[in-house]
């Protein structure tokens, strides 16, 4: 079997990376449809050696497309992830405007690819926050039940989109022509170029961000499981590419950092980069292009009875976004589910 594939907003930062990301896992495309704005109608992008012309996203897109992968904003899910459902195409969200409908699954192909059975014809991706967190905690909740999460995130630029990106090289040649005058951001909140903002999204009611009620919300959702406290930090920090995280767990059964090493290496997805000796824990440059989830730092917190602290990275762009949402795709076409309900 093949399939038609639109990506809508297939020319944005994650939208390149889906076209690239079907093609170098073949996935069974019988034709590619690139969708976007008026904005980009027109232009060309590339797939598997050939040009293809981006076109205008409009309410007839939709029709005779098995299957889209979306990722042009949380507005245009809203509007045209329905329609395309309607006229019987398969929908990967990869905004988080689904993400906590109780009719979408919110899935990590290694954490609940069971949820797929019950798509009703839009499925959502997680944040890419959420996803790298999820991938190495499920088997360690498994075997030792979580009692609570801590974390804070060192959250790369790329995860505001080719914009944010822009902005940063912009902010860098400045600050290097000694030019700070002319700085001026735009997408982010304040200058981004050697700095930190502990502010991803906007702030909402209880002085937590968006972002960080998003990894609350979708680890429960995502594990099935509200039993246990998430408690986060988002930060910004100046990397184009691969977000990284400190994450501090607790559990009710005790688990030593050799246990969870030898459990993380075996974990899909999971490559455990952990030896202090030798200097090698995983770093944001080492996970951009890479589909696995790094851990590493891999110690007890002996301030509470049962702890554990590890450092994750990984590439936003892909286990964050474009490849977790092909890999919804091929478990999809796995359990023959590339149809509306
Ligand atoms: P366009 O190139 O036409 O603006 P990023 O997250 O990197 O900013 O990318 C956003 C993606 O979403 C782009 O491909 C962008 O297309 C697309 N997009 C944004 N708004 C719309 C819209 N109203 N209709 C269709 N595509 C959109
Ligand atoms: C960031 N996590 O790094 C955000 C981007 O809900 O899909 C993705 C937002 C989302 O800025």
């Amino acid at each position: 079997d093949s399939f038609v594939v639109a990506v809508v907003g297939a020319t944005g930062a994650v939208g390149r990376e889906m076209l690239k990301t079907l093609e170098a896992r073949k996935f069974p495309v019988s034709k590619i449809v690139p969708l976007a704005s008026s904005r980009s109608a027109g232009s060309e992008v590339e797939f598997n050696g050939e040009k293809v012309i981006v076109q205008e996203l409009t309410e007839d897109s939709f029709e005779g497309i098995d299957l889209a992968l979306f990722s042009a904003g949380g507005a245009v899910s809203e509007e045209y992830a329905p329609l395309a459902a309607r006229s019987g195409c398969v929908v990967v969200d990869n905004s988080s405007t689904w993400r906590m409908d109780d009719q979408c699954p919110l899935v990590v192909p290694e954490v609940n690819p069971d949820d797929l059975d019950w798509h009703k014809g839009i499925i959502a991706n997680p944040n890419c926050s959420t996803i790298q967190m999820v991938v190495p905690l499920k088997p360690i909740h498994d075997a030792a039940k979580i009692t609570r999460i801590v974390v804070s995130t060192y959250q790369a630029v790329a995860g505001g989109g080719q914009k944010a990106m822009d902005e940063m090289t912009t902010q860098v040649r400045q600050m290097f022509n000694f030019d700070l005058e002319s700085i001026e951001p735009k997408v982010m909140p304040y200058r981004i170029a050697f700095n930190c903002l502990p502010q991803i999204d906007v702030f909402l009611e209880n002085d937590y961000t968006k972002e960080e009620m998003k990894m609350v919300h979708e680890t429960h959702k995502i594990f099935g499981d509200d039993s246990f406290g998430v408690s986060p930090t988002a930060v910004r920090v100046p990397v184009y590419i691969g977000h990284s995280e400190s994450v501090n767990i607790e559990t009710e059964k005790k688990m030593t950092a050799a246990e969870c090493r030898a459990l993380l290496s075996q974990a899909p997805g999971v490559r455990v980069l952990d030896n202090p000796a030798e200097k090698i824990y995983p770093m944001p440059i080492e996970a951009v292009d890479e589909d696995d989830t790094f851990v590493g730092r891999i110690r007890e917190d002996n301030t509470v009875e049962n702890g554990l602290n590890m450092w994750i990275c990984a590439d936003n762009l892909r286990k964050g976004a474009a490849l977790n949402a092909v890999q919804i795709a091929e478990e999809l076409v796995k359990r023959d589910l590339v149809r509306v309900p």
